[in-house]
C-alpha cells in the first residue's frame, strides 16, 4: 500500500472519517484474534491446554469500543474481550497464548500470572512495592471474573469515582488517578448475563448517580445453550430498558442499539457515546445485537448441539469479519486479493506466536525435569534395590512431551516412599530440590491471598487509645462518629456510603451530622442495594479512594456475600499483587432480636472471605481502633459492629483518629486459672457476667476476646492460655460447627492447643434455628450467662465431681 493510499480517508459519517491505514489495522487486529481463537480451541482439543472461551463473533464491535478508550479509562468486562484487549494495545496475542497455557510469569501473563483460566482480562496498576501506578496514563481493565453478572458492581463503582474527582475540589489534586473526572468506566456484558439481578441493580443506580458508564452487551442471542426467549422479555435488552432512556430533564440513560457486523456504525455508535459519557456524564447502553459465535459457547461443548441448521446458516452468512471484509471491498480500501494475501500473513504469524507461547511455557518445566533426573540417576545407583523400577519412572517423565510440574512431585512423592526412609545422598538433594520447588510453587499459585507490600494490615504500626481526665464518656456511637470525624477530615479521600448514612448519619447515628459538616459527596444516602453497595466501594478502591461502604445490618450482607466472595476477596491474587481495592465494608449484628436482626453467621462468611479481614470487635472503642488500622493499611476488610452497644458508655480515646488495635491481636480480658473462653463480640459480656458467678464457686475463668477472626490470633498466644488452664471453651453466637469450630481448629490444631487439654474441648453456640423474635425467643435462641455458666461447670464437674457436686 502506497503512503499516500494509506492516508486516505474514509467518512463513516459527517463526523467521522478514518484513514484506510486504520481500518485495516483494525480488520488485521480483528482477523488475528480471530486466528487466536481457532487455533486456541485446537490447542484445548488436543490436550494442550486446559480450557478455552473465546472472543470470536464479537470482534468488530469491540474494535469500535477500542477506538475511544483512552488512558485514564477502565474496563470492566467478560471473557469474550481479547479483541478488544489486543485493539486498545493492553494485550496481545502473546500474552493470550501464556493465558491459554497458564504461563506463571506475570510480564508474560500480566493478567492473573497463570491463575486464571484464558480470557479472565486485566492490567497491572501496581508497582512491585504495592503502589499505585499512574492510573491516567495508563489503559486500565479491572481483573474479570468468571460468575456472569458480577463485572456489574465493580463497574458501577469505577464510573462513580470519576463523579466523586469532578465534583468533589478536594479531590483534583490526585491527578494519578483522575483528570476532573473525565475517565469512562466501560462495561461489557453478555446478553443472557444480563438476566442476572445484579446487573439490573447496577443499572438502576448508575441513572440514579448519573455515572460515566458506558454499557455494552454483547447480544448474540444466547447464553450457552439457552436462547434468548428464555432470557429476556421480549428478548431484547435495550426494549425493556427503554424507560431509562434520558428525558427532557436529561436524567436517565442514553441508549443506543447497533448491529455487531456494521463497522462504520459501530465506530459512529461508540463515538456518539463517548461524547456523551465522557463531557456529560451520562450513563449509556449501547445494545450489539445480531452478534455471533462461531465456534460455540466454549471448548466444552459444541454448538451444534443446540443451534438449529438455520441459525448456524445465518451465523456463517452475517459473520462479523466476513461483513467488515465485504465492506471494505465495496468502499475500495481493500481488494479481495490484497485482503487474502495479508490473512495468509496473519495465520503465518498468529502461528508463530503461538508456538512461541508454548515453547516458553515448556522450556522451563522441561530444564526442571532434566535437573530432576540428573538427582534421580544418583539415586538410581544408591539404591540397586529400586532402581529398575525408579529408572522406570524417571524414563517415563522424561519420554513425556509436554510433562507438568505435577508429574516431577508425584514422581519424587513414588520414589521417597519406595526408599522408605534411607536418606542417601541423593535423596538428600532430592528432598532439598523439592524444598526449593515448593517455594517457587507457593509464590506461583498460593502469594498475595493477602497484601504482600509495607502496607500490609498486620505492618501497621501500633497506637494505644491515651486517655487523660478529660477524655468524654459518652455512647458508643459517639466514639465512632469521633472517630470517623477525624478520618474524614485528615483525608478526602475517605468517604462513607450507604442505606441511611447520609441525612441521618446511619441507623445508629455513627455519621450524625457528618454529612453537614463534610457534604453529600462524603456521607452519602444509597438506594436498597447491597450489591452494589460494595461493588460501588470496589471500584472507587481501585481507583485510589478510601471507601466505607455500609451494609445496614450482618444479616443483609448474604446479599453482598457473593460479590464480596468472588470480587473484592480475591483482587490481590487473581491478580498476583497487580491490583488491589482497599475497602472498608462497615456492617452491624450479633446479639439482637428476630430472625433476621439477630444473626451472627460468621463461619460462612469468614470461609468466604479468605483474602480480606473479618473483624469483630466487642465495643465502639476496639471498632475505631480497627477502623483507624485498616485505613493506614491497603487492603480490604469486613468490620462487624455490636448492634446492641451503640448506647453502651465508652470513653473517646485523646488519639481517637490515630489509635489502632492491632488485627490479629487477642485480649485477654479477665485472667483465670481454671478454664480458658475464647470469644468475641457480644458474647464477651456475657462470659465476663458468667466469670463473676463462677468465681464464687472457686472456677477461676480466663476470657480471650478473639477479636479479629481473620487473621486470626497471628502470634498464637491462646495456646499460651490453654498451657496454664488445661482447658477451653469456644464460645459465639453463630450456629454449631460455626465460627465457634474455626476458633478449636485455629487453636488446637495449628497451635497444638490438644496437647495441653485435661478435659474434651467444647463450643457453646447459638441453637441451629435463626434466632427468634423477643427477650424469651432470644434467649432460648442464643447462649446467654446461664448457658455459659452450665457448660463451664459441667466442664469442670467432668475431671472433680467432688469438688463440683451437681447443681441441675
Ligand atoms: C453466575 C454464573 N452462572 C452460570 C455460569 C455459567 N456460564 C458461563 S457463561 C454462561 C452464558 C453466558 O451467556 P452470555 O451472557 O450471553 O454471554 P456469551 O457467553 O454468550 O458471550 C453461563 C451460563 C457462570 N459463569 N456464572
Amino acid at each position: 500500500m502506497s503512503v499516500l493510499e494509506k492516508t486516505r480517508t474514509i467518512s463513516l459519517s459527517e463526523t467521522l472519517s478514518l484513514t484506510v491505514e486504520e481500518i485495516v489495522k483494525d480488520y488485521r487486529t480483528a482477523f488475528q484474534s480471530r486466528q487466536a481463537s481457532l487455533i486456541g480451541r485446537k490447542e484445548v482439543l488436543s490436550g494442550k491446554a486446559k480450557f478455552g472461551i473465546f472472543g470470536d463473533g464479537k470482534e468488530v464491535a469491540q474494535l469500535a469500543m477500542a477506538r475511544v478508550f483512552k488512558p485514564g479509562d477502565f474496563r470492566s468486562g467478560y471473557y469474550r474481550d481479547q479483541t478488544f484487549m489486543f485493539a486498545a494495545g493492553i494485550s496481545d496475542i502473546p500474552k493470550f497464548f501464556a493465558q491459554l497455557y497458564a504461563i506463571t510469569d506475570i510480564d508474560l501473563e500480566p493478567s492473573s500470572a497463570g491463575r486464571s483460566m484464558n480470557g479472565h482480562f486485566s492490567t497491572r496498576w501496581l508497582n512491585e512495592k504495592g503502589e499505585y501506578l499512574p492510573q491516567t496514563k495508563m489503559k486500565n481493565s479491572s481483573a474479570d471474573v468468571s460468575p456472569t453478572g458480577s463485572q456489574m458492581p465493580r463497574l458501577l463503582g469505577l464510573a462513580y469515582a470519576s463523579k466523586l474527582y469532578r465534583e468533589n475540589p478536594a479531590l483534583k489534586e490526585f491527578t494519578d488517578f483522575s483528570i476532573n473526572g473525565n475517565e469512562i468506566a466501560f462495561g461489557t456484558i453478555g446478553n443472557a448475563s444480563s438476566s442476572e439481578g445484579m446487573f439490573f441493580e447496577a443499572v438502576n443506580a448508575a441513572g440514579v448517580l448519573q455515572v460515566p458508564m458506558l454499557l455494552s452487551v454483547w447480544d448474540d442471542g444466547y447464553g450457552i445453550s439457552v436462547p434468548a426467549k428464555y432470557q429476556t422479555t421480549k428478548q431484547s435488552i435495550s426494549e425493556i430498558l427503554k424507560g431509562f432512556q434520558r428525558d427532557e430533564n436529561g436524567e436517565g440513560y442514553e441508549i443506543i442499539k447497533v448491529r455487531g457486523w456494521d463497522y462504520p456504525a459501530l465506530c459512529n455508535a461508540y463515538q456518539k457515546a463517548e461524547k456523551i459519557c465522557r463531557e456529560d456524564h451520562v450513563p449509556v447502553l449501547i445494545h450489539v445485537e445480531e452478534m455471533t459465535q462461531p465456534q460455540g459457547h466454549s471448548t466444552s461443548g459444541s454448538h451444534e448441539r443446540y443451534k438449529s441448521k438455520e441459525r448456524l446458516a445465518w451465523e456463517e452468512e452475517w459473520d462479523c469479519l466476513k461483513k467488515m471484509k465485504e465492506w471494505m471491498i465495496s468502499e475500495s480500501i481493500l481488494s479481495e486479493s490484497e485482503i487474502a494475501a495479508i490473512e495468509a500473513e496473519d495465520i503465518q504469524s498468529v502461528r508463530q506466536l503461538k508456538n512461541e507461547s508454548f515453547k516458553i511455557y515448556l522450556d522451563p518445566i522441561k530444564s526442571e525435569v532434566k535437573i530432576l533426573s540428573d538427582i534421580i540417576e544418583q539415586i538410581e545407583a544408591e539404591h540397586p534395590n529400586f532402581s529398575e523400577v525408579i529408572k522406570g519412572w524417571r524414563s517415563e517423565l522424561q519420554r513425556k512431551s509436554d510433562p507438568f510440574r505435577k508429574d516431577q512431585m508425584v514422581l519424587i512423592h513414588k520414589i521417597l516412599i519406595t526408599v522408605k526412609g534411607n536418606f542417601t545422598p541423593g535423596i538428600i538433594r532430592l528432598i532439598n530440590w523439592k524444598k526449593e520447588q515448593d517455594i517457587l510453587n507457593y509464590d506461583r499459585y498460593n502469594s498475595f491471598l493477602y497484601s504482600e507490600s509495607e502496607w500490609s494490615a498486620v505492618k501497621v504500626q501500633p497506637e494505644p487509645a491515651v486517655y487523660s481526665d478529660s477524655s468524654p464518656l459518652v455512647d458508643g456511637r459517639e466514639v465512632l462518629q469521633a472517630c470517623f470525624d477525624a478520618n474524614l477530615a485528615r483525608d478526602p479521600r475517605v468517604l462513607a456510603f450507604g442505606e441511611d448514612v447520609g441525612h441521618i448519619g446511619d441507623v445508629n447515628q455513627a455519621f450524625a451530622g457528618l454529612q453537614t459538616k463534610y457534604g453529600s459527596l462524603r456521607v452519602t444516602d444509597t438506594g436498597i442495594r447491597e450489591v452494589t453497595i460494595v461493588g460501588q466501594g470496589i471500584g472507587l478502591a481501585m481507583r485510589g479512594l478510601r471507601p466505607i461502604a455500609e451494609i445496614q445490618y450482618l444479616d443483609y450482607l448474604l446479599y453482598a456475600l457473593q460479590i464480596l466472595s468472588d470480587d473484592l476477596s480475591t483482587v490481590q491474587y487473581r491478580t498476583k499483587g497487580g491490583q488491589k481495592a482497599p475497602l472498608i465494608i462497615r456492617t452491624r449484628g450479633h446479639r439482637l432480636e428476630g430472625i433476621w436482626h439477630a444473626g451472627s453467621p460468621m463461619g460462612h462468611i469468614i470461609h468466604a472471605l479468605r483474602g480480606m479481614h473479618v473483624l469483630v470487635p466487642r465495643n465502639m472503642t476496639q471498632a475505631a481502633g480497627f477502623y483507624n488500622t485498616i485505613l493506614k493499611s491497603d487492603e480490604p476488610a469486613l468490620i462487624v459492629e455490636v448492634l446492641n452497644g451503640y448506647r453502651l458508655k465508652e470513653r473517646i480515646p485523646d488519639n481517637i483518629g490515630s489509635f489502632t488495635v492491632p488485627i490479629g491481636v487477642p485480649e485477654i480480658l479477665r485472667k483465670g486459672e481454671d478454664i480458658t473462653i475464647v470469644t468475641y463480640g457480644p458474647c464477651c459480656r456475657y462470659a465476663l457476667e458468667a466469670a463473676e458467678q463462677l468465681a464464687e464457686f472457686d472456677i477461676s475463668v480466663e476470657i480471650i476476646d478473639v477479636q479479629s477472626l481473620l487473621p486470626f490470633d497471628l502470634h498464637s498466644s491462646i495456646v499460651q492460655s490453654l498451657k496454664k488452664t488445661n482447658r477451653v471453651l469456644f464460645l459465639d453466637e453463630d450456629v454449631p460447627g460455626g465460627a465457634s469450630s474455626y476458633m478449636m481448629q485455629q487453636v488446637l490444631e495449628l497451635q497444638g492447643g490438644y496437647r495441653w487439654l485435661d478435659s474434651a474441648p467444647k463450643t457453646l453456640t447459638a441453637k441451629e434455628n435463626r434466632p427468634a423474635y423477643g427477650t424469651d425467643g432470644d434467649y432460648w435462641s442464643k447462649p446467654g450467662v446461664e448457658d455459659i455458666f452450665r457448660t463451664v461447670y459441667e466442664i469442670m464437674q467432668e475431671t472433680e465431681p467432688k469438688r463440683y457436686p451437681p447443681l441441675f
